[in-house]
């Protein structure tokens, strides 16, 4: 090996004597068993807290010089953060891993095992949620200052088991035997009012006051997890809000003798934070939801001012200065009526003063076009919640029709399209409005998401305020998705370029000028078999499934919906099937479909799909005359640890979603980086990592977003695709029969019901000869075995546009206007 390399791995804080003595130190004093005794689990536990000492002293200087330094920080508002595990991340950003390793070696224990005992941190559903962890892991290690506001779940999302081939939810609760890296800070308990009315007043000069009288008051408990940087220096915090009974309220109620309405009154209290809601991309409507979203918002928002004002006073001036915060999608778009509510009612400044800070403090993210997912509240029940809430945002409405009457004078069709209120037989709030109005940016996630957001979504609004309307491309961080998921991978990439790529991922680049060296092709692939090894044992171990490890490993992983197209990906693998049936020597190279997704508990189709893939994949495995060309493992409980096992293993990458409807789309990048080559459509990120890879690199198929529109402009028709081509008119018959569900006919009908009878809403059929010509491509390229090598290297080498330093840098000069802030020693 030939690299200059820069040697910038973290230097380990701690030497291995050290680490196992404060191991030791742990399980003796703080878990009370010693070596003898200690399970895994116990090992676990030892293992944080031991490293556990280190992330707390950074995390205590990182707030002094945060402090001292009065530093303008980030808050980053989201209902979910998708952490998954933090040992093996917080060890690896110390430089601890190796170390560790080795002192658990000495004490007769193997770190793997012990990094399974940790439960995934799953407090969030998908993209979203995922994309925050990622961005909090870049912000801690670029040393902005900043903080993650959250709710504190108590069970994260369901736990997917799978029988007789269907989902089963079960409860996750990943905190049911103590999280060690989480701190509860009750000396910054919050309290959060709801329900009661709003007094009108009359004050000096006959000013008119607002006087909320709540009918209820909950406690917010913050819960803080430290987050590492890489390198160790910057530790900053997210801030997980949970619900309590505010004591003063239920003491009374006891003391009356209402033993069992003070418990009735505890149990609601604790409900706002009990679960999160398992839909992705859905719609809201549901009163629990909106209280959680204000509730963490509120504790949120007196947190951060509570902090401005122990350095500022009263003194409102420098608030925007100091204080910036990204809504992440519109879940906590309640914030910008709840910071007006504190500005103008207890701090009495003047509405206008108000919403000058507010409209300087505010910055929005959207994440889909679905318009299912653009979040709509009832006016009636804001009114019943929040009352004073209600007001204020008709009153931000008011003023906002003025402005529009102003642009497109007497129009009123304009005003209805814009306002935050729509009418009709119910009224509804449209957070997506109130987020545009009251933010000074907003920012879709890929380019032509960005794009569509402009042109479609909010186009008047794009000509109202110029340039409030932008992009930030998402990312994702190479610490995990790489370094750590990756070790094969990353220590052949340190030997060949040096070791600072996962600071500074354009140094990828560096082995694009190795992508055709056969040697450098051969080590690559190397990596990649051993981690096809490794996944076909998780298969066995999980599914019972023997795959071999020379197929192509072919993967789609993502929460299940009919946008993202997993029934594409299952009729493609029938028609294969089918050919193989057909014809005994079909020529393709074998190939192992593996999937991983979780549906929405109510969302009976997305279940119905992988009920389907998990009959097919029964059939498919268990026929002889298939000869093990074809093999399909749908993997259970997709998450965070399971995604770490997956993507390194990942010959192909399905991104295969109906143009226009992926917002971005991460695993994409995450599969890419991990040498994973791409059969997608032009959608979302998609595009721009066809960019970065060029066309010879990237499977690309289907329709353009161009092509969907005035093909449903023209009135799309799936009946002419089920009649003109016969191998999908076989398939879907197929699923109507009970070849795949014996003495069960009809069981799979639902899909092709969806795809004929309620018109194919995602075009399925109009891209599955693309797709499946496409899929024939990715067989033939794989065959030639040093052109495939090379495709997988460029592709990792050609991925540092997508790491979230890249995305946080973009949010920082576009957005934010943050510096970093060096911490003191
Ligand atoms: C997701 C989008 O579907 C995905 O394309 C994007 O990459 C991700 O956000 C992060 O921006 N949306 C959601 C959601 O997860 O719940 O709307």
């Amino acid at each position: 090996m030939n690299a200059k390399a820069t040697k910038t791995q973290p230097s380990p804080v701690i030497d291995k004597a050290a680490f196992k003595a404060a191991v030791i130190k742990h399980l003796h004093c703080t878990l009370g068993t010693d070596e003898n005794k200690a399970n895994n689990h116990a090992w676990w536990k030892a293992t944080c807290a031991a490293i556990q000492e280190q992330v707390l002293e950074g995390l205590r200087k990182t707030q002094k010089s945060h402090y001292l330094n009065d530093t303008r920080a980030v808050h980053y508002f989201s209902a979910e953060f998708l952490m998954g595990r933090l040992l093996s991340n917080n060890l690896q950003n110390f430089g601890l891993f190796d170390v560790a390793g080795g002192a658990l070696k000495e004490l007769g224990v193997e770190i793997s095992d012990i990094l399974e005992e940790e439960p995934d941190m799953a407090l969030g559903n998908g993209g979203l949620g995922r994309l925050a962890a990622c961005f909090i892991d870049s912000l801690a290690t670029m040393e902005l200052p900043a903080i993650g506001y959250g709710i504190h779940y108590e069970h994260g999302l369901f736990r997917q088991e799978i029988k007789s081939g269907a989902q089963i939810e079960r409860p996750d609760s990943w905190r049911d035997y103590g999280n060690p890296w989480e701190i509860c800070r009750p000396e910054s308990i919050q309290e959060v009012s709801l329900y009661g009315y709003v007094e009108t007043k009359y004050g000096e000069n006959g000013r008119v006051l607002k006087e909320w009288h709540p009918g209820s008051i909950v406690k917010g408990v913050p819960w803080d997890i430290p987050v590492v940087g890489y390198e160790g220096k910057t530790v900053n915090v997210l801030r997980l809000w949970q619900s309590e009974a505010s004591d003063y309220f239920n003491w009374d109620v006891f003391n009356a003798g209402g033993y069992v309405d003070a418990q009735r009154e505890n149990v609601q209290a604790e409900t706002i934070s009990k679960v999160l809601y398992p839909n992705d991309e859905t719609e809201a409507g549901k009163e629990l939801r909106l209280i959680q979203q204000y509730f963490f918002c509120s504790c949120s928002l007196k947190d951060i001012i509570r902090r401005y004002k122990r350095a500022h006073g009263d003194d409102w001036s420098r608030f925007a200065d100091q204080v910036v915060i990204q809504l992440n999608d519109t879940h906590p778009a309640i914030s910008i009526p709840e910071l007006m509510r504190i500005l103008v009612d207890r701090a009495e400044l003047g509405w206008d003063e108000a919403w000058g800070i507010c409209t300087k403090v505010f910055a929005y993210t959207n994440h889909t076009l679905l318009p299912e997912a653009l979040e709509k509240w009832p006016a009636r029940m804001i009114e019943k919640i929040l009352p004073r809430h209600l007001e204020i945002i008709y009153e931000i409405n008011h003023r906002f029709m003025a402005e529009v009457d102003k642009k497109w004078p007497g129009d009123n069709a304009m005003k209805a399209k814009l306002s935050i209120i729509e009418e009709g037989n119910e009224k509804m709030v449209r957070m997506g409005h109130l987020s545009v109005i009251g933010s000074f940016a907003v920012n879709g996630v890929a380019e032509m998401h960005s794009r569509l957001v402009k042109s479609s979504l909010f186009p008047e609004f794009d000509e109202l305020y110029p340039g409030k309307l932008t992009n930030v491309t998402n990312g994702i961080t190479p610490r995990r998705w790489l370094k750590a998921c990756n070790p094969g991978l990353s220590k052949l990439i340190d030997k060949k370029i040096g070791e600072d790529w996962p600071r500074d991922l354009d140094k990828l680049q560096g082995l694009a000028k190795f992508a055709s060296n056969k040697t450098f092709q051969k080590q690559f692939m190397k990596v990649k078999l051993e981690n096809k090894e490794l996944l076909a044992e998780e298969i066995r171990k999980s599914l019972d499934i023997e795959v071999d490890v020379n197929a192509i490993f072919d993967v789609q992983i993502k929460r299940l919906h009919e946008y993202k197209r997993q029934h594409l990906a299952l009729l493609n693998i029938m028609a294969l099937y089918r050919r193989i049936l057909e014809n005994p020597d079909y020529d393709m190279h074998p190939r192992v479909f593996v999937f991983g997704a979780k549906a929405a508990p109510g969302y009976k189709l997305a279940k119905d799909i992988i009920f389907a893939i998990n009959k097919v994949a029964d059939k498919i495995n268990n026929d002889p005359r298939v000869n093990n060309k074809i093999k399909v493992a749908f993997l259970p409980n997709y998450r965070v640890s399971l995604a770490e096992k997956m993507i390194p293993a990942a010959d192909v990458s399905e991104q295969i979603s109906t143009a226009g409807k992926e917002a971005s789309g991460t695993g994409n990048m995450k599969l890419a980086l991990n040498g994973a080559v791409t059969i997608g459509t032009l959608d979302g990120a998609n595009v721009e990592i066809a960019e970065e890879v060029g066309d010879d690199n990237i499977f690309i198929f289907g329709l353009t977003v161009e092509e969907v529109n005035e093909l449903k402009a023209n009135g799309y028709n799936p009946h002419d695709y089920y009649y003109k081509d016969p191998e999908i008119k076989a398939v879907l018959d197929w699923l109507e029969t009970d070849y795949f569900t014996p003495g069960k006919p009809g069981a799979l009908v639902s899909i092709k019901q969806s795809l004929l009878d309620n018109g194919d809403p995602y075009m399925v059929l109009a891209d599955f000869r693309a797709y499946s010509d496409a899929q024939i491509a990715v067989d033939a390229a794989y065959r030639d075995k040093e052109r495939w090598a090379e495709m997988a290297i460029i592709n990792t080498a050609k991925m540092g546009k997508f790491t979230s330093d890249r995305s946080i840098r973009d949010y920082v000069e576009r957005v934010w206007k943050l510096s970093p802030c060096k911490i003191e020693s």
